[in-house]
């Protein structure tokens, strides 16, 4: 008999550098996730406050304010997909924790069946030096110093794409990158990677404030949907 009536849990950890959208991401993808034809008993286990509080700061046109260094965000749903329960934990944590590549960051590796890399394609080099940086200290940990094939799954997924326009990023990721390091060096040590662009707001909040529109996230679902699957 396959599964179909034991719930599936799986742990997704989000990485990505400081003000990359991780909470905005999450926040927002869990309300797109309410909102699908093909979710239902959706429940919020843990993290409702938290979801809440950074919702507020989202419809009021702000923005999630930056994650503080000792929070660690939870946020743990059950839900039926296509009438397939699912139950999935999911991890935030500040950016400057992440990018320091301690404890947490391992902590954060060992946890999840799968993970979303977040990654803002933004020109600037500091951030694209330890973006490449990051991804790089990332799969070298996952693959326990290149000596295995990393099975879980791995979406690299572009933020921020209504201010980027990104169409192709799976060749975005490469043109992106590779002025760095070559980063397909080090990718045949992982079995399963896609690449996403995604919005999560489909627009800038200000503007969409101003205008009276809410925020509408464009693709947020599929880096998720594809990690929750293969995973
Ligand atoms: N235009 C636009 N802005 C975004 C999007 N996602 C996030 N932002 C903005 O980017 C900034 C950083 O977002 P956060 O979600 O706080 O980023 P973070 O990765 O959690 O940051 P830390 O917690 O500091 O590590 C905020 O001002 C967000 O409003 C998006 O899809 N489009
Ligand atoms: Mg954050």
């Amino acid at each position: 008999m396959p599964i179909k009536f034991l719930p599936k849990k799986r742990q997704v950890s989000i990485f990505g550098i400081r003000a990359v959208g991780k909470t905005t991401y999450l926040v927002m993808l869990i309300n797109r996730l309410s909102k699908m034809l093909n979710v239902s008993n959706m429940h919020i286990l843990s993290g409702l406050d938290y979801y809440m509080r950074m919702m507020n700061w989202i419809l009021r046109g702000e923005g999630a304010p930056p994650t503080k260094t000792e929070e660690r965000l939870l946020i743990h749903v059950r839900m039926k997909v296509d009438g397939q329960k699912v139950e999935v934990r999911t991890y935030d944590l500040a950016g400057a924790e992440i990018e320091r590549m301690g404890d947490t960051f391992r902590a954060l590796i060992d946890v999840g069946d799968g993970y979303i890399f977040l990654v803002e394609p933004s020109p600037d080099p500091d951030k694209k030096v330890i973006q490449v940086w990051l991804i790089y200290r990332f799969i070298e940990y996952l693959s326990d110093n290149f000596r295995k094939m990393i099975k879980k799954p791995i979406a690299f997924v572009f933020t921020k794409n209504d201010l980027y326009g990104i169409k192709d990023p799976e060749k975005f990721f490469w043109n992106y990158t590779a002025p760095v390091y070559n980063l397909a060096q080090i990718f045949r040590q992982i079995k399963k990677y896609n690449f996403f662009a995604v919005s999560a707001f489909g627009g800038d909040l200000e503007t969409l404030r101003a205008q009276g529109r809410d925020p509408e996230p464009v693709n947020i679902e599929k880096p998720f949907f594809w990690v929750v699957e293969t995973s």
